[in-house]
């Protein structure tokens, strides 16, 4: 069955394309839309009108197809035969028009669209660029320094500021329904004033002087450090400066194929599907989940703060409860501050921030909470505290109420046991600052309701987060591997590495931040006050967090206190090597009588980075995590993970397990420790050839 429906109205060719769910440009389609295009050719048609069925205009080439060998026709070709159409063409847009999407739009001779629509090219987001003839026919409308900012940020363009800039001709202030007449009568009007074909190919090439490519590529290396995409995004827009429009798009070929064959661009692909599949919990199919209208949150410090933020600009009501009048009024104004930041950068706008705020209605009482649908407790980081607080909610809060904590830590299973409705409990361990960062980890206890983890997932979307389902363990899965991750930082330090030297390797590497810098950054005295409730088993090598305990105790907690591991500037916060920090780090290594040595970025890398692979396979065997993926989804939202190196599952899957395996019984022969101790399932995917993702998939079949 074609997906492509043609019928002629008032003399117009419409063309409808209909690929749910998202209109991608999949062989099929490519197919359809050439076979549509060669009907209407000697038809009685005097234009033809391009639209699409479902949410969205075209979103895009089918990435899904770009792993297997490109089929006929290819997109390039089908957009050389729509510009070469002898009737005008005209494209109607709604929802997003990405990449392939907006070069079928820019093949077209006129683009008009929803108001509500937008436009982009965010193929950089997947380590590739516009590959059939963006990067030549967009400079050719907008100009170099516009082309090279849309296409190498890839962010959407609202449809009114697309106006502007002449990628779109006309834009219709109405809803969906009205579409398809509008745009009809826009291609009347062109028919009418006898517009014929207007094809961006055939317009002049852009110009720009050598300067402007190079001082753009300066601006490149800061924001997307040893990124492959952006640099010869850059080559393709200069090549539409100096080559004719057929030799541009040979180039741009070229080079969209040497970014769609790079492990980068493998990654981020990896990337963007393991998001989508992480949304999904196996075997909650069809589950209903339970609706959500209002919600309670305990504790306005900065983590309630921000968690209340994120339902108010999701438009759910929150009634935000703390002990006392003074704490309520701390947290209220904690929250005016990141809303006021939040318009300063034009994130939202006053009127919006107000609607937000009328959202958060503040309380002491906990009978305010006795209606909520759902519950999120953000208090202090102490089981008796979190069991007392949800012994109360269950005195307090209606039956079917879901009751949701916060905790990076604490045993979930005991949460929910003070409670007479362990059904209704589930985890939702957002991560600091709350209302900015998109992970959420979605903890399932042992007596979670499925309704109640479907209901936690569905939520998660509706408030912008990237949810990824865990089982209950010490950390869940990204504190549990960033403990195996910050130990080996802090190893190396004793042993002769210095904090520049470690976060310099990491983050040289790729890594957002380096893991000393990051512990300065949460806050020392967290780590601290954890570890003194656990005993010296659970602590751990006493050589891994001895430093950190000293400097703790003489008052440097990291960059809210000034000072560190760094030593940090007032103003703009910049690190800086202290000495002090180096002796401290001598003498403790004396104390526990290491010798030091020098370091090679690449040892630091090795012992960092396997130390995640190692306890992500253990967090795999164990069911904490339901697939590699995951893991991957985790440290890159949550822990800053270079996204164009696909996660630490999928970083170990590219080196070879068989290598990386060898590599852990080394460092366990080295080192000793549980931390080396080689995960089962580590031994036995290199010993059959296997990987994580190869795993998860014979997982996924039975
Ligand atoms: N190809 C294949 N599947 C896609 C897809 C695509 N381009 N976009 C989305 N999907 C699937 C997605 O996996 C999910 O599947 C479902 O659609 C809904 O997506 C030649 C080379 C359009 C803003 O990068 O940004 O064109 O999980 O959950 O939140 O130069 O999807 O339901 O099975 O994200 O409403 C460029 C990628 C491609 C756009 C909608 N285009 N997509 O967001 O839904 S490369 C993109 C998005 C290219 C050309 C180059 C978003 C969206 P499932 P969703 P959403």
């Amino acid at each position: 069955m074609s997906l492509v429906h043609y019928e002629i109205r008032d003399g117009i060719g419409v063309i409808r394309l209909n690929n749910p769910p998202v209109n991608a440009l999949s062989t099929a389609l490519r197919r359809d839309i050439q076979e549509a295009f060669a009907a209407a050719r000697e038809d009685a048609s005097e234009a033809l009108l391009l639209i699409c069925d479902g949410r969205t205009f075209v979103a895009g080439a089918d990435i899904s197809e770009f792993d297997k060998p490109p089929q006929p026709p290819s997109l390039p070709e089908v957009i050389e035969q729509i510009e070469q159409s002898h009737k005008p063409v005209i494209a109607s847009l709604h929802g997003t028009a990405l990449g392939g999407g907006l070069e079928l739009a820019l093949a077209c001779h006129y683009r008009c669209g929803l108001a509500s629509a937008r436009v982009g090219l965010p193929e950089v987001k997947l380590g590739l660029l516009p590959g059939a003839g963006g990067t030549q026919r967009l400079p050719r409308l907008v100009g170099v320094e516009k082309a090279l900012k849309i296409i190498s940020g890839g962010k959407p363009i609202p449809a009114v500021e697309a106006e502007k800039m002449g990628l779109l001709d006309r834009v219709f202030d109405t809803g969906a329904a009205d579409l398809l007449p509008r745009a009809l009568e826009y291609a009347r009007e062109i028919i009418d004033r006898r517009a014929g074909p207007r094809r961006v190919g055939e317009l002049p090439a852009p110009s720009a002087g050598a300067e402007t490519f190079s001082q753009f590529r300066q601006q490149l290396d800061k924001r997307s450090r040893g990124q492959l995409a952006p640099q010869l995004i850059v080559d393709a827009v200069q090549a539409a400066t100096e080559q004719p429009l057929q030799r541009g798009l040979e180039t741009e070929r070229q080079l969209f194929v040497q970014c769609r064959e790079s492990d980068q661009s493998h990654a981020l692909r990896h990337v963007f599907f393991a998001e989508r599949e992480a949304a999904r919990v196996d075997g909650l199919e069809g589950v209903e989940p339970r609706p959500v209208h209002s919600v309670g949150i305990i504790g306005a410090g900065t983590m309630g703060g921000g968690i209340a933020m994120c339902f108010a600009s999701a438009g759910i009501p929150v009634t935000l409860l703390e002990m006392n009048g003074e704490a309520l009024e701390r947290g209220r104004a904690a929250i005016e501050r990141n809303y006021a930041t939040a318009v300063r950068r034009g994130k939202l706008d006053e009127v919006q921030k107000e609607r937000c705020l009328a959202a958060i209605r503040g309380t002491t009482d906990y009978g305010d909470l006795a209606q909520v649908d759902l519950v999120i407790e953000a208090v202090f980081e102490d089981l008796n505290v979190k069991r007392e607080v949800f012994a109360r909610l269950d005195r307090t809060c209606r039956p079917g109420a879901i009751l949701a904590s916060n905790t990076s830590y604490q045993d979930l299973d005991a949460i929910a046991a003070a409670t007479a409705r362990p059904y209704d409990v589930v985890g939702l361990h957002f991560f600091s600052p709350a209302n900015i960062m998109k992970l959420l980890e979605v903890v399932r206890g042992k007596r979670t309701a499925d309704d109640v983890l479907a209901t936690a997932m569905k939520l998660a979307k509706r408030i912008g987060k990237m949810p990824v389902l865990s089982g209950v363990c010490y950390g869940f899965i990204g504190n549990r591997m960033l403990r195996r991750y910050g130990s080996q930082a802090q190893l190396c330090l004793i042993e002769g590495a210095s904090p520049e030297q470690v976060d310099g390797a990491m983050e040289s590497w790729g890594m957002a931040m380096g893991p000393i810098a990051v512990g300065d950054l949460a806050g020392l005295d967290i780590g601290y006050r954890a570890r003194q409730s656990l005993d010296d088993e659970q602590k751990g090598d006493p050589r891994s967090y001895c430093i950190a305990d000293a400097l703790v105790e003489q008052g440097r907690l990291g960059q809210k206190s000034g000072a560190g591991f760094y030593r940090y500037d007032a103003e703009t916060r910049s690190r800086k090597p202290d000495p002090l920090v180096a002796s401290l780090i001598e003498e403790k290594a004396t104390e526990f009588d290491v010798v030091r040595r020098t370091f090679t970025d690449a040892e630091i890398r090795e012992r960092l980075l396997l130390a995640l692979v190692n306890e992500g396979a253990k967090i795999l065997e164990e069911g904490i995590a339901q697939r590699p993926g995951d893991i991957d989804v985790v440290y890159i939202y949550g822990y800053g993970f270079p996204a164009h190196r696909g996660g630490p599952m999928f970083y170990a899957d590219s080196r070879g397990l068989r290598g990386v395996y060898a590599a852990i019984c080394d460092l366990q022969a080295q080192y000793g420790g549980d931390c080396w101790e080689p995960a089962p399932l580590l031994r036995e995917l290199a010993e059959s050839e296997m990987t994580f993702a190869g795993w998860a998939e014979g997982n996924r079949q039975f």
